[in-house]
Formats: C-alpha cells, structure tokens, sequence
C-alpha cells in the first residue's frame, strides 16, 4: 500500500537533487519515455548517421556525435561551431522529434527554467572506453538559456567542475532516464565524462546515448 503511493508519487515528480548552483539532476525523468525517444533516435540517426568528429587539435574524438534541430554542433581543424546543414550530406540537420523537445522543455520548467525552447540536440554515442574530456559549452550566443541533457543506456561517470579549470570536479553517476539541467552559475562549468564502463543494457546494449538540448542560436 504504502510502496504503490511512492510509485504514483515518483511517476508524477521524480527526485530533484541540486548538484550546485544551477544545476539541477532529476533522476529517470525520461524512463516513461525511453521507447519513444529511442525510436525517435533512430530514424534521425538514419537520415544523419553518428560520426567520429575532429578536434581543431587533429585529435579524432572517441564520442561518435549527431545532431537534429535547426542547428547542429561539429568540429573540424577550422574549429568549433554550429550549422544549419550536416558537413556529410550538405542537408538540414534532422527535425528535433517533438518528443524531445518537450521532454527537455518540461526538465528545464521542473528545474526553474521556465520557457525554454531548444534549437539544437546533440546526440553524444560513448561505447565502452569512450570519454569526453574537461570542457567547457561556449558556442552557444546567450549563455542565459540552459542546456537539458538525457542520459541513455549504461550508465557513466560524469566530471563536474567550477568555471574555474583548476577546481577538482565533482563525480556523478548518470543513469538511464537521467535528465539534469544546467543553468545560471553552472551554465560555464567545466565538465566532462570518465572512459566508460563496460557492459549491457537491456534496451541499447553495450553503450550510451547521451542528448544535450541547447538554445545555440
Ligand atoms: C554542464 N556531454 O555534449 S552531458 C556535451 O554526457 C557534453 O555526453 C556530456 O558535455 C555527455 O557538451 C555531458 C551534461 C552537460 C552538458 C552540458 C553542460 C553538462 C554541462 C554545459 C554546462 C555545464
Ligand atoms: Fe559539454
């Protein structure tokens, strides 16, 4: 009885723990919705296939990336920015499937983030030893809005810093169905994620799926 009340009282408001300032994790926030998302995933993936890009460095990241939405994230030798059109067809990038944009709308307005309206998603693709490293989001034009992130599939360790580099960051584990929001003080935060873990997830296998939700233009 008592446990059947928590049940209907998570599925309405999931746990909301603060990382810091502006940074608000809400555990399984998605899960009701990982098998709209995923199928929502693959066709964009489908249409703008997931790609090992290039650090201005020359270094070849081990994320395999994508993006949907009017505005997609790349990197290559010339730099870091936004495009309208995927490098590898000359096309838009894929629509951002309303399932997502509502999701990350509804994860920014549960973290204090009242209409937000993204214009690009990234799609980040860790599989086992992949890693992202300390970094900071500045690419965007109004670092006012948040950024959403959705985590999918095996869970990872994410390295939470200041927005002073030399800070040692905070670690977390990010699960299947986490969304957490970054706002306000934490907006320029360091961050990044530690190799991940192997090993299997029932609904994505051996690997993760990241999303991050951004007002870039
Ligand atoms: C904190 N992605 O795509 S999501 C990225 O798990 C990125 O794939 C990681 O960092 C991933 O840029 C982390 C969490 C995240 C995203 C953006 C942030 C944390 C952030 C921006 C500012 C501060
Ligand atoms: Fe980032």
């Amino acid at each position: 009885m008592t446990a059947d009340l928590f049940e209907d009282m998570d599925a309405v408001e999931p746990a909301q723990q603060a990382l810091a300032p502006g940074a608000v994790l809400l555990r399984g926030f998605a899960r009701g919705n990982d098998g709209v998302l995923l199928a929502a995933l693959d066709s964009l993936l489908a249409a703008a296939p997931l790609r090992h890009l290039v650090t201005p460095g020359g270094h070849t990241m081990s994320v395999a990336m994508s993006n949907c939405g009017a505005l997609g994230w790349v990197s290559d030798r010339r730099g870091y920015r936004y495009t309208a059109a995927d490098p590898l067809s000359g096309r838009p990038w894929p629509a951002m499937p309303a399932v997502m944009r509502e999701l990350a709308a509804r994860a920014a307005q549960a973290a204090g983030f009242g209409g937000f309206a993204p214009d690009a998603c990234l799609v980040n693709q860790y599989l086992p030893g992949s890693k992202l490293s300390l970094h900071q989001d500045r690419d965007e034009q109004d670092f006012s809005a948040p950024i959403v992130s959705l985590s999918l599939g095996l869970p990872a360790v994410f390295l939470f810093g200041t927005p002073e580099r030399s800070e040692r960051p905070q670690r977390y584990r990010l699960q299947h169905g986490d969304a957490v929001v970054w706002g306000g003080p934490a907006r320029l935060a360091f961050h990044g994620v530690a190799p991940l873990a192997d090993g299997e997830h029932a609904l994505l296998g051996r690997r993760r799926i990241n999303l991050t939700f951004r007002q870039a233009g």
